[in-house]
């Protein structure tokens, strides 16, 4: 039991969950939709834990009926969810499918039938392979045929769905794609890793104009940020807290809200690319005044110059990061979540206020935070409980942390637990569970957690409540 104060958020606040479609849908062979980059991906020997796919899931596309109904017992205001753009566009171009259309649509109809506002991500990372094919993300034509799919769809939905963002993460899906290869499509090369994060970010700049041309009024972006600290006051330290906040941090907020790049960060990476891929232009598209950001937040980074080592598996193998090559990631010792993340809701306070500051005035959300645990279940007076006290400390102190910036000025609309569903958490298969449900994976059940119980209290009071 808390002992800490009773915290109210402003009326109005958003309270969701976050999912994303290859994470939770299933039916990756169904009613028209052909294979993403993580079909392929998660097929293909050793590269996902456990041979595991996203064949199944969480079989979201049978069961989203049962899904919205827990949504509802929530308590959420929004759910923000993604579009499988291979389900919409199969090929990546052209005509939409009308069955993948009708899915998104039933899915939307169900959750206003709920008073639950839908809250679109248009791209979560299953860019259809025949894209990849042509190119993928290193290739200026994929961002041309995101925002021809965002429009499409749009015109779709945005008669129903007020909120609407481009791009998750966009740094995981350019540099944990193209450069390190711990995701689809598993290359490693530097240069398409820096083509790939411009061609998003212009891609996001396209469909924000094409979907503000259709009428949309809320539009933004999502990254995941992260506070980066030197180990020590060493030169050579803070130069490498320097470059992982440029590659990570500004090589994203910089062209999206001031619309330039950072210059030191084209410095470091231009042993690896000149930046001819950029032309004349693309820094006005991509730098579109947005409504709004999305930061997801998990973690903070402490660096130091030293040996390059794999970031995120942590398992020694050479890290192909372009700009950062002899960074290394150092470990606190405090404590840490499944994923080996530290726990750090500072952080989050301390990058919400920095991007209020620095890149404001701008509403901003968290439309991600939350934290997997090796979750029990246990049998008690006839019913099956996942007492998972961890998650549910984690999440009462990101929210302080949240709390504590709107108190301090930054304009925070709303917060997004990841995640809905223990889901497919990538190259980790269904090992790590982030669920505020669990999901029994061979029966389908849904049970919700002690955490899910308590963050229903947290949406119905619009806070804290002292003792919760
Ligand atoms: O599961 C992911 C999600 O797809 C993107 N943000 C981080 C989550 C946890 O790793």
């Amino acid at each position: 039991m808390s002992t800490q104060p009773t915290l109210r958020f402003p009326d109005g606040f958003a309270w969701g969950t976050a999912t994303a479609s290859y994470q939770i849908e299933g039916a990756v062979g169904e009613d028209g939709r052909l294979p993403s980059i993580w079909d392929t991906f998660a097929h293909s020997p050793g590269k996902v834990a456990d041979g595991d796919t996203g064949d199944v899931a969480c079989d979201h596309y049978h069961r989203y009926p049962e899904d919205v109904a827990l949504l509802a017992q929530l308590g959420v205001t929004h759910y923000r969810f993604s579009l499988a753009w291979p389900r919409i566009q199969p090929d990546g171009r052209g005509a939409l499918n009308p069955d993948g259309v009708d899915f998104y649509s039933r899915l939307v109809d169900r959750l206003l039938e709920h008073d639950i506002q839908p809250w679109i991500t248009l791209y979560h990372w299953d860019l259809p392979q025949a894209l990849e094919d042509a190119g993928g993300w290193p290739v200026r034509d994929t961002a041309e045929r995101f925002a021809e799919y965002a429009a499409g769809i749009h015109r779709h939905l945005g008669d129903r769905v007020a909120d609407w963002t481009t791009h998750n993460e966009p740094w995981c899906a350019a540099f944990l794609g193209y450069a390190d290869g711990h995701h689809a499509p598993g290359r490693t090369d530097g240069a398409a890793a820096v083509h790939a994060a411009h061609h998003l970010l212009l891609g996001h700049g396209l469909a924000v104009n094409a979907l503000r041309d259709q009428g949309a009024r809320r539009l933004g972006i999502t990254f995941n940020l992260y506070p980066t600290d030197a180990a020590s006051d060493a030169p050579a330290d803070r130069d490498a807290a320097r470059r992982i906040d440029g590659l990570m941090n500004r090589l994203f907020l910089d062209p999206t809200l001031r619309g330039s790049y950072p210059a030191d960060v084209l410095t470091d990476l231009a042993p690896v690319t000149d930046t001819a891929h950029v032309r004349d232009g693309d820094l006005a598209v991509i730098s579109t005044p947005l409504d709004f950001l999305g930061v997801n937040y998990y973690s903070r980074h402490v660096v130091r110059a030293g040996e390059a080592v794999d970031r995120v598996a942590g398992d020694g193998r050479p890290s192909h990061w372009p700009g950062s090559a002899d960074v290394e990631f150092v470990k606190r010792g405090v404590p840490v979540t499944e994923m080996g993340w530290e726990i750090d809701p500072d952080g989050l306070y301390e990058m919400l206020t920095r991007v209020w500051r620095e890149y404001g005035p701008l509403p901003l959300y968290v439309t991600e935070n939350g934290a997997a645990f090796a979750d029990e279940v246990t049998r008690e007076n006839g019913e099956d409980r996942v007492r998972d006290e961890d998650r549910r400390t984690y999440l009462e102190r990101h929210f302080r942390a949240a709390h504590r910036a709107l108190s301090e000025g930054v304009d925070l609309r709303g917060y997004f637990v990841w995640s809905l569903l223990d889901n497919f958490e990538w190259a980790h298969g269904y090992a790590k569970r982030f669920g505020l449900v669990r999901v029994d994976f061979d029966t389908q059940r849904r049970l919700v957690k002690d955490s899910g119980r308590w963050f229903a209290g947290v949406t119905r009071a619009n806070g804290l409540v002292g003792g919760d």
